[in-house]
């Protein structure tokens, strides 16, 4: 197969949920000189992205949508190591969770790919963490950074509650807090009161520096 045959098969499988084969074809475009950017960015996010607009549309259903989740998350344990590769430095500790009442965790787990590639100590919390288990992390590993991610209109407003109650533990000048998921903007990050706010993965790495810097330089 070519790396391009494969990269239109592993978006068609995922779709479909088939999980061993797109852990084959990963495999497969490794050895066929695909990058890990590539096999993300050309197959499957786009897949997923699919996936969403069919479950919108009515065509598909929770069932679909987990199964291809998991098509995709077999694949970033392929990718993982390769993408995090980099032997950088550590430079910072980077908290991160899902909040409460959201199980979404593919892109939190590619920001934590990222996070790492850079440089990053990652901990990473899981999905439904709520406000107290974010607090008590803090105070354990006194991190940099705290990232929040949420996936679902109605679980953003967890930003906000988590924000209040780490602000009334007395630890919100101790750390820089950053937002992101796919419903999330920089309007409602700034109206949650968050420092930061990336669209995506790279870009989270991008902020998650600059911010660092910034306070360093304070
Ligand atoms: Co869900 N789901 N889901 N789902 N799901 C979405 C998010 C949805 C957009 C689908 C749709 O309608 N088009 C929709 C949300 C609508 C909304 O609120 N606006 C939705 C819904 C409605 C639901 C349920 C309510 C369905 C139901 O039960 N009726 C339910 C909720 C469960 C819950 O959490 N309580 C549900 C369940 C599920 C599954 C469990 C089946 C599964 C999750 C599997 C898993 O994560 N382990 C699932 C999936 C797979 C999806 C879609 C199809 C794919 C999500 C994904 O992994 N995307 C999704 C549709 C879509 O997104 N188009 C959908 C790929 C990922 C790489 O991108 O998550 O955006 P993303 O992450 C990006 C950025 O957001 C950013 O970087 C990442 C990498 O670039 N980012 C950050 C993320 N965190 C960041 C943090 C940062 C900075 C950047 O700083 C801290």
């Amino acid at each position: 197969m070519t790396p391009d045959e494969i990269l239109k098969e592993m978006y068609e499988r995922t779709m479909e949920g088939n999980a061993p084969r797109v852990l084959e074809l990963t495999n497969m475009g490794l050895e066929a000189g695909l990058t890990p950017d590539s096999i993300l960015f050309d197959a499957l996010i786009p897949s997923l992205e699919e996936v969403g607009a069919r479950f919108e549309r009515g065509d598909y259903f929770v069932p679909e949508m987990l199964i291809a989740g998991r098509a995709m998350s077999g694949a970033l344990d392929v990718l993982r190591p390769l993408l995090a590769d980099t032997g950088a430095e550590t430079v910072g500790t980077f908290l991160m969770g899902t909040v409460k009442g959201d199980v979404h965790d593919i892109g939190k787990n590619l920001v934590n790919i990222m996070l790492e590639g850079a440089g990053f100590q990652v901990i990473d919390l899981g999905v439904q963490t709520p406000p107290e288990k974010f607090i008590d992390a803090i105070k354990e590993h006194q991190p940099d950074v705290v990232g929040m991610s949420a996936f679902l209109t109605t679980t953003m407003p967890m930003f906000k509650v988590n924000i209040h109650e780490i602000t009334k533990a007395g630890m919100r000048d101790d750390v820089i807090i950053m937002v992101g998921g796919a419903p999330v903007t920089q309007e409602y990050a700034d109206v949650v009161g968050a420092d930061g706010y990336a669209a995506d993965a790279s870009t989270a790495v991008r902020k998650a520096k600059e911010l660092i810097a910034i306070k360093r330089a304070k």
